[in-house]
């Protein structure tokens, strides 16, 4: 598993691509470890003996896919400004979300690895050609609240301001699988003229 890891970080994407097909089918005592394997590497997940013939997820119109992250953090609170503490950080050290990216949702532990009963704040920058009330369209495994310039979000309706406001998610999880969905809608369509940047 390793020698994948190590083949695709140097750039040998196809030798890495092959040997993590042989580990696929090979009878292996850590089925977690290459699942946490295949999300570092951006790729595909697949677990042996985990049902599969679920319907797939209906992508989502208007995913903001722009975002940085820091994490993980073992404090699962989100009901108070304090529990979004570390985001207001100046030394916090944002990176940016680079893999992950589903077309209904964005996989945290595909960019910050594999970890239980955590937290991670995600942001980015929206800008909206005028002041507008919109619907924030959040879904987390397992929890997500949102902070919108400043302040915590209560219920799904939001004001966006003209020009930028900034957006900052909590994104909690309990035990395995990670990922949140946002997007801001009107009529259940995307919001138009919106513009997203991870800043
Ligand atoms: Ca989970």
């Amino acid at each position: 598993m390793m020698a994948a890891w190590a083949m695709d970080r140097m750039g040998h994407t196809k030798i890495a691509d092959a040997t993590l097909e042989t580990l696929k089918n090979h009878k292996r005592s850590d089925n977690r470890l290459y699942e946490c394997l295949l999300r570092w590497m951006g790729r595909k997940v697949f677990v042996p003996g985990v049902q599969t013939s679920r319907s797939p997820r209906k992508p989502v119109a208007g995913l903001i896919t722009k975002w940085k992250i820091i994490g993980p953090f073992d404090d699962k609170t989100s009901n108070n400004l304090e529990a979004f503490s570390p985001a207001f950080r100046k030394d916090a050290g944002w990176m940016p979300i680079t893999k992950g990216f589903e077309p209904s949702r964005i996989d945290v532990q595909a960019n910050i690895g594999e970890h239980d009963d955590c937290s991670a704040f995600v942001r980015t920058t929206v800008t909206s050609p005028a002041k507008q009330t919109v619907t924030l369209v959040l879904q987390c495994d397992d929890l997500a609240r949102a902070v919108l310039n400043g302040r915590l979000v209560e219920g799904n309706r939001v004001d966006l301001k003209r020009g930028e406001n900034e957006l900052i998610l909590k994104v909690i999880d309990h035990k395995k699988g990670w990922r949140f969905t946002c997007a801001f809608t009107k009529q259940g369509k995307p919001v138009k003229g919106l513009s997203f940047e991870a800043n």
